[in-house]
């Protein structure tokens, strides 16, 4: 698929991406729109995406999204859907419904294609690594790369994830050459945290425990540290991964409450326990190293009862 080929003649372009739109989404979409309005100013191009994340504004004209889903054009030449199928655009579904070509561009696999021409990868790493190679090289500079690179960054979780093949590794080295500090962008989007971000990241590791003779570690915030730190839910995400590095650790159980003897439950784990199947039973679910559920009961009982079947897996009883 050729971007050049595709809007030429085209006077309007409107592109977007998913629902609460991630790093790949934002990096995705902003490459393609910075890419015609640098390229293209003839044509006019409208990005559509929902409220972009403070972390994600270091890319350029996040400024110029469009958030209320209000245009004067009532029907596009081309629609760009970016990292999605149609049913996951939202406000901008109808935008995309009336346009006269659809361009659906994706990595997910439950995507068949809602566009009328479609570029679907389900092995690829991201949406913008897909977006990378519809572009003309030549016409590609520092801004335009940079929010490729996030978009990859994002989705790969730094070139970690079994996404990473060796094209990202090749479209990635193309993109630094264009020039843009990869280092900072890395940390701004990834690891940097907030100073309290930091702080109840600190005592959930000082505070958490090793069971099953250190085969797991465990650690519990509650409502009152939460609001003793004024954290939000938000501010623990990454805690369960960081207390997954642990060295000899096969998985971590991290959990903070959400209401009188209830508790959210995010568990991890490096391959030998199946943490999907075992939020399963709690009506639960996720992936088999990433999964989550909310329990019920005392931290006690529900590590113990999380244990269990951690035990049992680990015993190779439960796959
Ligand atoms: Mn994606």
């Amino acid at each position: 698929m050729r971007i050049d080929d595709i809007i030429s003649g085209a006077k309007t372009v409107a592109i977007s991406g998913h629902i609460r739109p991630d790093g790949d989404c934002i990096g995705s979409n902003m490459a393609l729109y910075l890419y015609i309005k640098k390229n293209y100013p003839g044509i006019r191009v409208d990005c559509f995406l929902e409220k972009i994340p403070e972390c994600y504004k270091i890319i350029e004209a996040t400024a110029e999204v469009n958030s209320e889903f209000k245009t004067d054009v009532d029907s596009y030449d081309v629609f760009f859907a970016i990292d999605c199928g149609k049913e996951r655009l939202g406000q901008a579904e109808a935008i995309f419904d009336a346009a006269k070509k659809r361009i659906n561009i994706d990595h997910h696999v439950s995507n068949t294609g809602t566009g009328d021409d479609n570029y679907i990868v389900p092995t690829a790493s991201s949406a913008a690594e897909l977006v990378y190679n519809c572009l003309d090289k030549d016409k590609l500079d520092a801004d335009i790369a940079k929010a490729i690179y996030m978009g990859i960054v994002t989705d790969t979780g730094v070139f970690k994830y079994n996404n990473t093949s060796p094209d990202t590794m090749r479209v990635a080295a193309d993109l630094i050459s264009y020039g843009f500090d990869f280092g900072s962008l890395i940390d701004h989007v990834f690891y940097e945290k907030t100073y309290v971000q930091n702080q109840i990241l600190g005592r959930a590791l000082l505070e958490s425990m090793r069971i099953m003779h250190g085969d797991c570690v465990v650690s519990v915030v509650s409502r009152q540290t939460m609001e003793f730190y004024q954290v939000e839910s938000s501010d623990l995400d990454g805690i369960v991964s960081q207390l997954l590095l642990t060295t000899g650790t096969e998985c971590a159980i991290f959990m903070y409450e959400i209401g009188s003897l209830e508790y959210k439950v995010s568990l991890r784990s490096k391959g030998k326990v199946n943490v999907a199947k075992i939020a399963e039973l709690f009506g639960g679910g996720g992936h088999p190293r990433a999964a989550g559920c909310t329990m019920n009961g005392t931290q006690h009982d529900i590590i113990n009862s999380l244990s269990e079947y951690i035990e049992r897996s680990l015993k190779g009883v439960v796959s």
